[in-house]
């Protein structure tokens, strides 16, 4: 039986998607992209899921946007199919959390797919770059906008302008990633995490993901008042009410997603 492109497994209130294209370092074709975006619209409409991590199958997270399958692209095609915006961009549309677990390479459109995670865990032997200008294209899933305020001006113009590659020290230095990690360890440190998430209050955890991604839009003074409107609404959790008597009574919170 033929392997699925995209594998989604379930582990316990995690979903665990792996990109597996690894023949072609897991290029980001559009049957690739559609079948990444299949699983995560059935993680995010799972009740039973609160969390998600993306992955690769063997040495690459994603050598990028499959430049064989774009070489003929016109400008009408890729206008009218509205290119990158219809199948690309699941991962920002999710309300619970994505964690990217990147293996190995993310290059171009596989590091633009993992800054539009919440957060990146990669493993010692990851690589990231933008290296679209070497073959005769740009940055165009985010990748211009979202680097720069990841890591900063100076760092995102020499990557972007030279498609220089970083290796996974580098990227924690400069606050790319979270954590590096052993990469035999990478997968189940990444699940342990989302699943630690996932056992959280959900409407706590989705608010929270929402208030710091309002940063990113808004200037100070707004994004703390959303903030702290969206901080009083948790009064009103049920979940918010067993946070505060577990913690009295020196026990595990049961939450309850509400
Ligand atoms: N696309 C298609 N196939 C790829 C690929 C890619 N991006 N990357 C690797 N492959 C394929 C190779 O062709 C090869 O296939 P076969 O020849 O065996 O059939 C297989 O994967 C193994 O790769 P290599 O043989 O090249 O492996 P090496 O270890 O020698 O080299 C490498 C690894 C990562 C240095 C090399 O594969 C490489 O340079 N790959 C390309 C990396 C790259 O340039 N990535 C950026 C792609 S451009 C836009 C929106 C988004 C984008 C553009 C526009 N608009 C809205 C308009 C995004 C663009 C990109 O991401």
């Amino acid at each position: 039986m033929k392997e699925p492109i995209v594998r989604l497994e379930i582990r316990g209130p995690v979903g665990l998607i792996t990109l597996n294209r690894p023949e072609a370092l897991n290029a980001l074709s559009t049957e690739l992209m559609d079948a990444l975006t299949d699983a995560l619209r059935k993680c995010e409409n799972d009740p039973a899921i609160g969390c998600m991590v993306l992955t690769g199958q063997g040495r690459a997270f994603a050598a990028g946007a499959d430049i064989k399958e774009m070489a003929n692209k016109t400008y009408a095609e890729a206008y009218s199919e509205n290119f990158i915006t219809r199948n690309w961009e699941e991962a920002t549309r999710c309300r619970k959390p994505v964690i990217a677990a990147v293996n190995g390479l993310a290059l171009g459109g596989g590091c633009e797919l993992a800054m539009m995670c919440d957060f990146i865990l990669c493993a010692d032997t990851a690589r990231f770059g933008q290296p679209e200008v070497k073959v005769g294209v740009m940055p165009g899933a985010g990748g211009t906008q979202r680097l720069s305020r990841s890591i900063g001006k100076s760092k995102a113009m020499e990557m972007c302008l030279t498609g220089r590659m970083m290796s996974a020290d580098e990227a924690e230095r400069c606050g790319l990633v979270s954590r590096v990690l052993p990469a035999d360890e990478l997968i189940d440190e990444a699940v342990r995490v989302a699943t630690q998430i996932a056992e959280l209050s959900r409407p706590m955890i989705m608010m929270t993901k929402e208030a710091v991604d309002r940063s990113f839009e808004v200037p100070l003074s707004e994004g703390v008042r959303f903030e702290r409107r969206l901080a009083h609404t948790t009064f009103a959790l049920e979940d918010h009410k067993e946070g505060a008597a577990a913690f009295a009574e020196k026990r595990k919170p049961n939450f309850h997603h509400r």
